[in-house]
């Protein structure tokens, strides 16, 4: 028999430089931490606040199963949360029917314009996972939009400003024949359309075959949009959830320079694999640190705390132009 202590941890061997590096106080945020009582804490949207401390919009499920959001804030990022003493986003299902079964994995996107913070998360509706969309000032009162896509659509973020005068959205729609990226554009944050496919989930044994979707909003760069995406592996004894990266272009969002082959993350320590569901890192959000080029990502791991690793700009651009391949070329030989 194997006692706890004899518990077998994989050990990776991993014979790639790592991208990403998970801080040591990993996880950072989990269910003991919180005020309340809750099942779990994991899919965190992230931001900087204006006197530079991190504030998180955490996805917090329930012991009915169900989400809601609340906020963290810690002054480096890392420890010392703040925990709000009560939900701070619930699901408000009377006045927004499609929260019914909650509200989860939230983005957030500072838009200098509006002075205002665009949180986009999935509303849980009885027809499946949609879009819905609140604008706030201070992650304490929200003013909602209700559903801006509906179901079946997940995994969107707001670009921080308008392209050629449209507000720009990357959301996830799913349908029997795949699960790919699209961008909508807005004139009003209310009424989308020009929708255009931007990431195509690849198919047969690749690693994001099939299911694909946005993960933090995408990182504006001197060199184009950054977007970390992940792709899911379905395998006889569950699902895979890995994270990938590719570059857009700035002024046409939907045209990918450069996709990587292979992820750049995948689940590996203990609190990764062994969860409420194994096998995740799911990051929903980032914070840039003061040099321009570090970048923080916060992940849900395992669908049971948030964890954090950081990374960086020049490394990840670096590592694009030598194991990217340009997107369209990949799709026709994919064929
Ligand atoms: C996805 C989302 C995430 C979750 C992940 C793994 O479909 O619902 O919220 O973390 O599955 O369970």
């Amino acid at each position: 028999m194997t006692t706890p202590a004899q518990k077998l941890v994989s050990t990776p061997t991993t014979h790639y430089e790592p991208l990403l590096h998970r801080h040591p106080a990993n996880p950072i945020l989990s269910s003991k931490d919180w005020p309340y009582s809750i099942n779990s804490v994991f899919n965190a949207g992230a931001t900087l606040l204006a006197d530079g401390s991190t504030l998180l919009l955490c996805r917090v499920e329930d012991r009915r199963g169900l989400s809601h959001l609340c906020a963290a804030r810690s002054q480096n990022g890392v420890d010392a949360w703040q925990i709000d003493s009560k939900p701070t986003l619930m699901p408000s299902p009377k006045e927004y029917p499609e929260e019914i079964w909650g509200i989860e994995d939230p983005r957030i996107t500072f838009v200098p314009e509006l002075q205002q913070y665009v949180v986009t998360y999935t509303s849980y509706s009885r027809a499946g996972p949609g879009v819905s969309l609140a604008l706030t000032k201070d992650f304490r009162t929200f003013e909602r939009y209700g559903v801006i896509m509906p179901p079946d659509d997940k995994d969107t973020a707001l670009l921080p400003r308008r392209i050629d005068g449209y507000w720009a959205l990357i959301h996830r729609p799913m349908t029997k024949l795949g699960a790919h990226m699209w961008i909508s554009y807005s004139p009003d944050l209310r009424h989308w359309g020009r929708h255009r496919l931007m990431l195509e989930a690849r198919r047969g044994g690749w690693w994001d075959a099939n299911k694909i979707g946005l993960s933090p909003p995408p990182i504006e760069t001197s060199r184009g949009w950054l977007v970390f995406y992940h792709g899911v592996r379905h395998t006889p004894s569950g699902c895979l959830y890995r994270l990938g990266v590719a570059l857009f272009e700035l002024e046409n969002p939907e045209k990918c320079f450069l996709r990587g082959d292979s992820w750049i993350f995948g689940p590996e320590a203990e609190y990764e694999r062994h969860g409420d569901v194994d096998d995740v890192v799911f990051p929903c959000g980032y914070t840039m640190n003061p040099d321009g080029d570090t970048i923080n990502l916060y992940y849900g791991a395992a669908d049971c705390s948030i964890a954090l690793a950081r990374t960086s700009v020049r490394t990840l651009l670096d590592w694009l132009d030598k194991n990217g391949c340009c997107e369209r070329r990949q799709r026709a030989d994919d064929v």
